[in-house]
């Protein structure tokens, strides 16, 4: 495959024409070198190799001494429970194969761009948890009849809007109690490695990942709602930083594609050989399975249906491909979900202050030489 400047593809080979348009603030590079998102191309894995899963830490890693480690159970409970990671781990488990995504997924394609981590695509992952169930633990703590809440506090601690504070969110308590919540311990096999939340995290299927609280310290319930940052501040879909907005719960449905072809090391624009090419992706909704994914060759003008592999289980995404026989040219490839609910993805962008749940539908560059 040769290929040449009349391609109109001009940046092939050598970026250090590009006039860069959007600058980045070195703030946002930083936060982007702590935290990283999947490469697309692991997108083919069931379950995302290690390493490869997203990573989102507010604060720093902190360090636990496993010996002295207990999670305690507190509040609005008539039996107060001080668990050690053995404890834990002694009672019945089970293990949840669970897609995971950063509210933020999408941030930094929004216009204008709110600064934070500034994801563009991928920050997903789909791994297997293994931990024992949060409402058995809750009905032996006795949860006393005003409860409303679970607040789950993490070992971390830092700084975010001017507040000193430990990472913490709560959750209601029916969605606490469902048969799906888990304390998990291992991760693909493994202890939870210490980036994602060493030595135990709360994982809560179908919520996005800022639910998902790590490195996790203390578990109170709650007669009152929790008004901390995480919960009324942060992660909110408004308007202005100052309003308060609706509070961002479950994964909106999206739908990313993997990249066809191979791609210029710089611009990451992809060149395709000619011919049959099969397209694929992964797509999910929070807690709805996928109905349909819609291709584009061109931008999203006229669309086709990809070929929807149905759910092999209730909080993992699902596979699509679409056979594609590539014509020389430029192409945007483009796809778009709808869940069961007729959710689909936006073809404008979904602006939020904060940059939330922006699951607008992704384009790639393609050349077919
Ligand atoms: N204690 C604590 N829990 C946390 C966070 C954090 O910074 N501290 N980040 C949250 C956010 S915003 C996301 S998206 C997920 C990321 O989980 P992962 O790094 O294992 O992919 O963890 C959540 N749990
Ligand atoms: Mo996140």
């Amino acid at each position: 495959m040769s290929v040449t400047a009349d391609m109109s593809f001009p940046r092939v080979g050598d970026g250090s024409f590009i006039e860069p348009s959007d600058r980045f603030h070195q703030e946002e590079l930083q936060l982007a070198l702590r935290n990283h998102a999947v490469p697309l191309e692991a997108l083919r894995y069931d379950v995302t190799p290690p390493g490869l899963h997203y990573t989102l830490i507010h604060y720093d890693i902190p360090a636990v001494d496993v010996p002295a480690w207990r999670l305690t159970i507190g509040g609005a409970v008539h039996r107060q429970l001080t668990l050690s990671l053995e404890d834990l781990r002694r009672r019945p488990q089970t293990t949840l194969r669970v897609t995971l995504e950063c509210a933020g997924d999408g941030r930094a394609l929004s216009r204008p761009r709110p600064i934070s981590q500034p994801w563009l695509l991928g920050a997903v992952g789909t791994a297997d948890w293994t931990g024992t169930s949060l409402s058995a633990i809750l009905r032996e703590s006795q949860v006393a009849s005003g409860a409303r809440e679970v607040l789950f506090t993490g070992l971390d601690e830092g700084f975010e809007g001017g507040q000193r504070q430990w990472y913490e969110r709560s959750l209601p308590l029916d969605e606490a109690m469902r048969d799906d919540v888990i304390l998990a311990w291992a991760m693909n096999g493994a202890p939870v490695a210490p980036q994602h939340g060493f030595p135990l995290r709360l994982i809560a299927p179908g919520w996005y990942g800022m639910a998902h609280v790590k490195w996790l310290r203390s578990i109170r319930l709650l007669d009152h709602e929790f008004t901390g940052y995480q919960q009324s501040t942060a992660y909110r879909y408004a308007s202005t930083r100052e309003a308060v907005g609706e509070p961002v719960t479950l994964m909106r449905v999206r739908s990313v594609m993997i990249p066809p072809g191979i791609p210029d090391f710089l611009t990451r624009t992809r060149v395709v050989q000619r011919g049959p090419v099969q397209l694929s992706g992964r797509a999910w909704s929070g807690r709805s399975a996928i109905r349909g994914v819609a291709v584009s060759l061109d931008g999203g003008t006229s669309w086709e249906d990809a070929e929807v592999v149905p759910q092999s289980g209730p909080h993992q995404w699902q596979s699509w491909r679409y056979d594609w026989s590539a014509v020389p040219g430029s192409y945007q490839l483009c796809c778009r979900a709808t869940d069961a609910t007729g959710n689909a993805q936006p073809v404008e962008q979904f602006w939020t202050a904060r940059g939330m749940g922006n699951n607008l539908v992704q384009r790639i560059p393609v050349i077919v030489v």
